[in-house]
């Protein structure tokens, strides 16, 4: 198997760097591709190639039939090499192939979103409240956009942020993780193809200590208007501080702590089967997992023992194997430290299933009678690790889910819509799944969060708005 080797994308080309660093399989170890170490200077070029694209190039200017069109041939061509994108999430990453095609198919659907958007960006316009006046409202593009994106969704976690972006005629800079940079490099070569004109999308790849000095140049950059970065909440909090600097738009997606809450009306089976690929799903790695599962005394045991069959059924092996269902964590560290938490579960509460591992895997773990207000319950894990909380009343599971920093997401399992909606209404998150967890197939509704899980929004016609700013005409008649 050949190793590729990626360079920097700045001004549309491949473009070498003076330092290079390698990437590993997590799975067994074997050299997954060699990448620029991008530094400083690198993201400052990255930054003048996008903000001189912004100024002085066509694209913020664009008929947007022509975004459209870019937009609709990228997604084509992610569809025609989505066997080699998805080797290079299963090389860098770990991610079983089955997920990692998923993650293509889903990549190129949200650009098809974003370029039908693109042709419908309408105005408005404020006619009656002065008749001897005209408002109008226009919609432009913010400017400069910076991604800092992470590993765990290394395509789709690029692209619902760059398709809107585009779409509203802004340019980009991006910093992928040096965990997985890959697929954002096949996705500038893509757009390139695609006929995107040279400076819109620029990508600086770095490994781990540089990463931080370049998305720090991004974060603080005053010739950047707008940044959204996904990661964890206190690199978050870091890139916030720096974008306060020339009061850059911030959109920041950040952890989770979901609350799953099953009600012993729900349909059971369906229940225990989906609240186990709700925490394992790529390996637990994934910000909106269900790793809090509230619930009911009176189902307690019946419950807890479908869990432990479903959890049975998870296929842990070689990522490229088309049935494994669970590849290894992302890296060693990421394993030493969802080993903490075992540790930590293993002395507070009761180990039901799991907590077995082996080279960077981590079984499906899940531990009961979780005390809300313990690490485990309250801190994010990223692993497939399940905090199982009991509780007697729909108040009292309310209460629970709305018991923590964050507020991403959540579940809620019932036959009666009643008590659905008034539990949607009651749980502070931004996204809840009724009578399903992550599987609901409406890929382009919004995603984000409240309270410490971050601010703003991506996907669907909020996505696009982040990368939009309002203008306001008054047109005094004469
Ligand atoms: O995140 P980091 P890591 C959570 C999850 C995980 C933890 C650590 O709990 O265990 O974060 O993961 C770049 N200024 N999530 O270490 O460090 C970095 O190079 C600007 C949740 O991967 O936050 C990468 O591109 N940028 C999550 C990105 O920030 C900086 C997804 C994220 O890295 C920077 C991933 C700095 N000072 C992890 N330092 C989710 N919300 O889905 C690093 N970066």
């Amino acid at each position: 198997m050949t190793t590729p080797q990626f360079d920097l994308w700045l001004d549309g080309a491949n473009t070498p760097a003076a330092v290079r660093f390698e990437r590993h399989s997590p799975f067994d170890g074997t050299l997954a591709g060699t990448f620029a170490d991008g530094g400083e200077q690198d993201a400052a070029a990255a930054v003048g190639s996008a903000r001189r694209a912004f100024d002085d190039g066509p694209w913020p200017s664009s008929p947007a039939r022509r975004r459209f069109e870019i937009l609709t041939e990228t997604a084509r061509l992610l569809t025609a090499n989505a066997d080699l994108l998805a080797e290079r999430m299963v090389r860098e990453s770990g991610k079983p192939v089955t997920l990692a095609l998923g993650e293509v198919a889903a990549s190129a659907r949200c650009l098809e979103y974003y370029a039908g958007l693109a042709l419908a960006v309408e105005g408005s316009a404020v006619s009656e409240r002065n008749p001897g006046a005209l408002g109008l409202i226009l919609r432009e593009p913010v400017g400069v956009a910076a991604l800092i994106t992470a590993w765990n969704f290394p395509l789709l976690g690029v692209v619902c942020k760059l398709a809107p972006a585009l779409a509203a005629g802004c340019t980009v800079v991006a910093k992928p993780s040096h965990l997985c940079p890959g697929p954002t490099m096949l996705l500038a070569q893509l757009l390139g193809t695609a006929g995107l004109p040279g400076g819109v999308f620029n990508v600086v790849t770095s490994q781990r200590e540089q990463g931080a000095v370049v998305g720090q140049h991004f974060a603080s950059s005053r010739a950047v208007d707008k940044i959204a970065f996904t990661g964890s909440t206190a690199t978050g909090q870091a890139v916030m501080r720096a974008a306060a600097g020339n009061a850059k738009r911030v959109a920041l997606e950040l952890g989770g702590k979901s609350a799953n809450i099953v009600f012993p009306d729900a349909p059971l089976a369906d229940a225990a089967r989906t609240a186990i690929s709700a925490f394992t799903f790529n390996s637990g790695q994934q910000c909106s997992a269900g790793s809090r599962l509230l619930l009911h005394r009176d189902i307690h045991d019946e419950f807890l023992a479908l869990l432990v069959e479903h959890a049975g059924k998870q296929v842990l092996g070689d990522p490229a194997e088309a049935a494994t269902t669970m590849g290894p964590l992302i890296s060693r560290r990421q394993h030493e430290r969802v080993l903490g938490y075992l540790d930590l579960g293993r002395a507070e509460a009761k180990l039901v299933t799991g907590g077995g591992s082996h080279g960077n895997f981590v079984e499906p773990t899940v531990f009961d009678g979780v005390d809300n207000s313990s690490r485990l319950a309250q801190e994010e894990i990223f692993g497939p690790v399940l905090s199982v909380i009991p509780f007697t009343t729909e108040q009292e599971a309310v209460a629970l889910a709305n018991d923590s920093a964050y507020g991403l997401a959540g579940g809620v399992w019932t036959g009666s819509m009643d008590t659905a909606f008034r539990v949607v209404r009651g749980v502070r998150t931004g996204k809840m799944f009724v009578n399903c967890y992550n599987t609901a197939g409406l890929d382009d509704m919004p995603h984000g969060g409240y309270k410490e899980s971050g601010t703003g929004r991506e996907f669907g016609h909020a996505g696009l708005e982040e990368f939009q700013e309002l203008k306001t005409v008054q047109i005094l008649l004469r």
